[in-house]
């Protein structure tokens, strides 16, 4: 299929670099700087070798939300949407850009991922999940009540907030077993349990037309959502959203392909959550364009569900 749009999509700039290289696999260790810094040339030529006609790029991860220093976490944020946004300049054709956000500080981000849409031209935010404040004995979720202003600002900038992966706040239950921690099992439940907060406390009954995305094939959450329903009505505490997590997940989410390529799960979350809230992605450079982009085009969904998840999707929620 050509005409496709992909949305996560990573670069990196120097201060960001090495934030990426711990859950690299080895063949990509010797060659993924050069990957993560370069747009124009092996890129772009993937891209178009592919069908891809359009990423929309992001900062690796965690990069911003590791840095403790709030100031400092402002200032490293603003240099690489800065970055960003001189590269889209050269080829807006093929590229656009989502805002790296200093979460440490909710005013702080609000006010950069505002000056990212408005004076930018971003068409979002991706953020690598908690966010260190101070340390890392401090990892900051974003259902705490100080970052509902934030929220607040999202909503009314209307464009799409990316929750992405990084490892596991908590450590301790996968001691002894560091295969666990980082993008085979880790970064999904760290960032499943993280959209769950979101959607568990009343984040959407408050602000309704917030729109959260989450990568690899939700995260594990499309196969769980039923289960999730039906026993939080035991939940000796209660449970205080309005409603029922799958009807928020149904609302409120979108999800992407990126770095799961596989017809059981993606046909999975279609039956769950429709075609209409998927969107395809390849989590480039950490994972192979050709793999994601053959794969997608020979799955074995609709041609109407592939133009969709392929591209319209993306162009109907980016406005692109
Ligand atoms: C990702 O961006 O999802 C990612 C990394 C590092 C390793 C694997 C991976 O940031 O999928
Ligand atoms: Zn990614």
């Amino acid at each position: 299929m050509n005409g496709k749009i992909g949305l996560e999509e990573h670069f990196a700039i120097p201060e960001t670099m090495r934030d990426s290289l711990g859950f690299a696999g080895p063949s990509l260790m010797t060659d993924l700087g050069p990957r993560l810094t370069d747009l124009h040339d092996q890129r772009l030529g993937l891209m178009d070798r592919y069908g891809i006609e359009v990423m929309i790029l992001s900062l690796n991860a965690p990069a911003i939300q590791r840095i403790g220093d709030a100031q400092h976490a402002a200032e490293i944020a603003r240099r690489a949407n800065d970055h960003l946004a001189s590269e889209i300049a050269k080829r807006p054709d093929r590229f656009r850009g989502f805002a790296a956000l200093p979460m440490q500080d909710a005013e702080a981000a609000a006010a950069e991922f505002r000056r990212c849409v408005q004076e930018l031209g971003f068409v979002g935010a991706m953020v690598n999940g908690y966010s260190e404040v101070g340390g890392r004995d401090n990892c900051v979720y974003y259902d705490g009540k100080s970052y509902w202003p934030f929220w607040s600002e999202v909503e009314t900038l209307g464009v799409p907030f990316y929750l992405h992966p990084r490892e596991p706040s908590q450590l301790k239950p996968y001691e002894g077993h560091p295969w666990l921690i980082g993008p085979a099992y880790g970064f999904a439940a760290e960032t499943g349990l993280h959209a769950l907060r979101l959607m568990g406390c009343g984040l959407f009954d408050a602000y309704p037309r917030l729109t959260i995305v989450i990568g690899h094939m939700g995260e594990g959450l499309t196969f769980n959502l039923s289960r999730i329903d039906q026993r939080i009505s035991w939940a000796p505490a209660g449970y205080p959203a309005k409603r029922k997590i799958s009807e928020y997940f149904a609302q409120n989410f979108y999800l992407t392909t990126s770095g799961h390529f596989r017809d059981q799960a993606l046909i999975n979350a279609i039956l769950e959550v429709g075609a209409d809230r998927i969107l395809f992605s390849t989590d480039y450079p950490f994972e192979d364009v050709g793999e994601a982009a053959t794969w997608f085009d020979h799955a074995s969904i609709s041609e109407a569900d592939r133009l969709k998840i392929g591209r319209d999707n993306a162009k109907r929620l980016f406005k692109l």
